[in-house]
């Protein structure tokens, strides 16, 4: 049986230092993930096919950053009925807004997930793939539920040194 597993595009390697944060949750979660450089405009032939193959080997969500134009996530999800997460990267001189609007203004039937500008929404990426997979996964569920109290604890231990 295929093993499932999150796939994280990028349209370049540019886009990699934003997407670490991406990693580093999917990572946290023990997430089994691959990273794949491939671009809607500059490599199109090549995304479909990774698209099909990821998919056909157990990929359960794509998660899919661009900048500037940025048609990945859109393209991908013109592919795949997985679920596609899109990250406008900021790395041009409109710094993410032309990519966020390219990113989630997809036409209706055929959904992009659509997370913030920059280095937030690449985390909360993979934020959102560990939720998807933890409607099918207790063990993850309770993980994420056990990442998000620990969050909450760090901002309240922020507040109590304020305090004194
Ligand atoms: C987009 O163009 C990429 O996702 C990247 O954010 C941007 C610039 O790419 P490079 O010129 O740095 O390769 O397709």
């Amino acid at each position: 049986m295929a093993k499932p597993f999150v796939a994280v595009l990028m349209g370049s390697d540019s886009d990699l230092p934003v997407m670490m944060a991406t990693l580093d949750v999917l990572k946290t979660f023990s997430i089994e993930h691959e990273v794949k450089v491939t671009s809607a405009h500059r490599t199109p032939a090549a995304t479909h096919a990774y698209v099909k193959d990821a998919e056909q080997r157990g990929c359960k969500v794509f998660i899919c950053a661009a900048g500037l134009a940025a048609h990945l996530a859109g393209a991908v999800a013109g592919i795949t009925t997985r679920p596609v997460i899109g990250v406008p990267i900021d790395n041009g001189p409109l710094r993410g807004n032309d990519a966020l609007l390219s990113t989630v203004m997809m036409p209706g039937g055929v959904p992009v997930a659509a997370v913030a500008i920059g280095s937030a929404g690449a985390k909360n990426a993979g934020y959102l793939a560990a939720q998807m997979l933890a409607v099918a996964d207790d063990a993850l569920a309770l993980a994420v539920k056990e990442e998000r109290a620990k969050s909450a604890l760090a901002v309240e231990a922020k507040d109590a040194a304020l305090q004194v």
